[in-house]
């Protein structure tokens, strides 16, 4: 439909790719929408968010926050696998994954008496993720469980307008120190920096890197879309409300489908075999497989 440059999503990362994201938490992806790509996009973002504001499911200000947007436009299904962006997804979470997350933000700029409040958003994602798999060893970082890949729409280029903060390195830090007085101002914790991105860039990052999203104080909305993955193990987090007889759906290949949960049961896809196997049946793994991109050596894309 666009031109991917004759990507597929199944090429390999490369090791320094992986390491930085290993290493920061985080990886700016340049470029990763045409501009005829990100037009399209940020024209079906405005389709819904001006249907938002007219049924008055906006913020008084028009920012809409809109979760399970997915199955609302034909692009946001087909971005599930973007080949930019998805072969970042197979690659560091592996194959036995579904979406559990995903975001539309429309963030007008804030009226100027809000935009001097005080604000505190910081936080790693996956909630309870954080508590229940606690081991008694504190310095031990979590599991990452989770990632999410950002397509900017905006300009984001400077700062202030909104962008997400991100602390690098983080995501292996299990805790922030919390000012204990969140009505008054306080300054980004250490090392924080603001994510200054084009429009059509992309960023992947661990649910575990300390994030906030920022006040827009730039005259400028800010258009965001979020889609999170995690493992078929996990629980999602939204409902999407997936017609299955519709052409939504109907447009959708195996590998989105499985990763919209399609699936008997979430631990062993289409049924417990036990004289083998059944996991080649589940498609990102046997797309992978087809193409060679198992590697024995990474447990997930074993
Ligand atoms: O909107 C943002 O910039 C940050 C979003 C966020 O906090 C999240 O995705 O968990």
């Amino acid at each position: 439909m666009f031109d991917y440059q004759g990507r597929t999503g199944y090429e390999t990362i490369s090791d320094v790719d992986r390491k930085e994201f290993h290493d920061q938490g985080f990886l700016l992806l340049r470029q990763v929408l045409t501009e005829e790509h990100r037009t399209a996009l940020e024209k079906a973002v405005d389709r819904i968010h001006d249907r938002a504001a007219t049924a008055g499911n906006t913020a008084k200000n028009g920012t809409l926050h809109l979760l399970g947007f997915l199955e609302r436009d034909e692009l946001f299904g087909e971005l599930l696998t973007h080949p930019t962006t998805f072969p970042y997804v197979w690659g560091l979470l592996g194959w036995n994954i579904h979406t559990h997350h995903n975001h539309l933000d429309v963030t007008p700029p804030e009226p100027a008496a809000e935009a001097e409040r005080p604000y505190w958003g910081w936080h790693q994602d996956g909630y309870r993720q954080n508590s229940d798999p606690q081991t008694l060893d504190s310095d031990q970082p979590r599991p990452m469980f989770s990632l999410k890949v950002a397509y900017v729409l905006s300009d984001l280029s400077e700062t202030g307008r909104g962008a997400t903060k991100v602390i690098p390195g983080s995501h292996i830090r299990n805790s922030l120190p919390r000012p204990a007085d969140l009505s008054v101002h306080h300054p980004d914790p250490e090392g924080a920096v603001e994510i200054t991105a084009n429009p059509g860039d992309a960023f992947v990052f661990d649910r575990r890197l300390w994030h906030s999203r920022s006040i827009n104080r730039s005259s400028i909305t800010r258009k965001m879309l979020f889609v999170g993955y995690t493992y078929r193990w996990i629980r999602p987090l939204d409902d999407l409300h997936l017609d299955h007889d519709g052409p939504w759906w109907a447009a959708r290949t195996p590998v989105q489908r499985q990763l919209l949960g399609e699936s008997t049961h979430t631990a062993n896809h289409w049924g417990v075999n036990w004289d083998g196997y059944v996991d080649d049946e589940i498609p990102l793994r046997r797309e992978l497989k087809r193409r060679r991109r198992l590697d024995r050596s990474i447990p997930w894309l074993r």
